[in-house]
């Protein structure tokens, strides 16, 4: 059998496997089942200071080849999340996981970020820069200046491992620009990419938009991402210094896809759409049909073909 086994920094898993932040992640229940299923890892929903209720629903819609979501960043608060974390800490401390935040101020992220600075939490933080639903928030993300600033101040004071989960960029020189800017700052990974913000589905049994907030406007999921998820997994890997890992999101059906991006770089591969459609036992499938394709090409371990990808030569 295939060995399925990766790091991020100083974290040894199991496997690469694991959920998108947002899905399967939002109260006990879910955490626990993720936890009692077969994924190398966890992340906890992406948390602000005050638990918030999110945009009115509905605010998840399944389309054809994925996912539309307004949901507004619906979570119980961080407290409830780092409680979790403890707890789990505490009880599986070999199986490390990960928390979000995704403040809708700096002054909300720089709460969090001293809070889980000052408490025994031991795992990695994801700090979201490119949450697309909340009305009248733009992604920090597409503002290169304030990812900086934002990142600067972070750094001032937070001292565990830090990771930053981004939107997709659909530009070369965007790639440069916001590589360039993650190089100048101790980050052990990012993790690209996030919904395609704000796309929008017609409903054509009555010409309606498919969710209710934001006039419809929501993040697109699923096979929609994965082709902007594989160049932006790729384009950073090849952008970041050596020390940032890449995780890579979007677009996870099957092991194929899994598979293709850890060719393009990733370490860690999570699961958003598909997880939401066909629940946690979900990674007990792509485990397996990852290790059959990884098989068929006779690699051993992830490593052996992580950041693999041929290309064709180039022209005269
Ligand atoms: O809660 C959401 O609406 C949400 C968030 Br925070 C995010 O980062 N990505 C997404 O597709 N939805």
């Amino acid at each position: 059998m295939a060995q399925l086994a990766t790091t991020i920094g100083a974290f040894h898993f199991d496997n690469v496997l694991m959920n998108a932040s947002g899905v399967h992640c939002y109260d006990l229940t879910q955490l626990h089942e993720l936890e009692q299923s077969e994924a190398g890892s966890l992340t906890t929903k992406s948390a602000t200071s005050a638990k918030r209720l999110g945009n009115p629903e509905p605010r998840y819609a399944k389309l054809a080849l994925g996912s539309i979501n307004s949901m507004g960043l619906p979570n119980e608060g961080l407290d409830y999340y780092l409680d979790f974390a403890l707890t789990h800490q505490q009880q599986l401390p070999d199986q490390p996981i990960f928390m979000s935040i995704a403040g809708l101020t700096l002054e909300d992220n720089i709460a969090m970020a001293q809070k889980i600075e000052a408490s025994d939490f031991a795992g990695l933080t994801e700090l979201n820069l490119s949450c697309p639903n909340v009305p009248g928030k733009p992604q920090v993300g597409y503002d290169f200046d304030r990812t900086k600033y934002v990142l600067d101040t972070i750094f001032e004071f937070f001292t565990k491992p830090l990771g930053v989960k981004l939107p997709p960029y659909f530009d070369l020189a965007q790639f440069d620009e916001m590589a360039a800017i993650l190089n100048q700052y101790p980050l052990v990974y990012v993790n690209t990419i996030n919904s395609l913000g704000n796309g929008l589905w017609v409903d054509p049994t009555d010409d309606t938009v498919v969710i209710k907030p934001k006039g419809g406007f929501g993040g697109i999921g699923g096979q929609y991402a994965k082709p902007i998820a594989l160049a932006n997994v790729r384009a950073f890997s090849q952008r970041l210094k050596p020390e940032i890992q890449v995780i890579g999101t979007g677009g996870i059906y099957n092991g194929r896809d899994v598979y293709d991006l850890i060719l393009c770089g990733a370490s860690m591969v999570q699961v958003g759409s598909a997880l939401y459609e066909e629940g946690p036992s979900i990674f007990a499938r792509l485990k397996q049909e990852l290790a059959a394709e990884m098989q068929a090409h006779g690699y051993h371990s992830i490593e052996d073909f992580r950041g693999k990808l041929k290309i064709m030569d180039a022209e005269a």
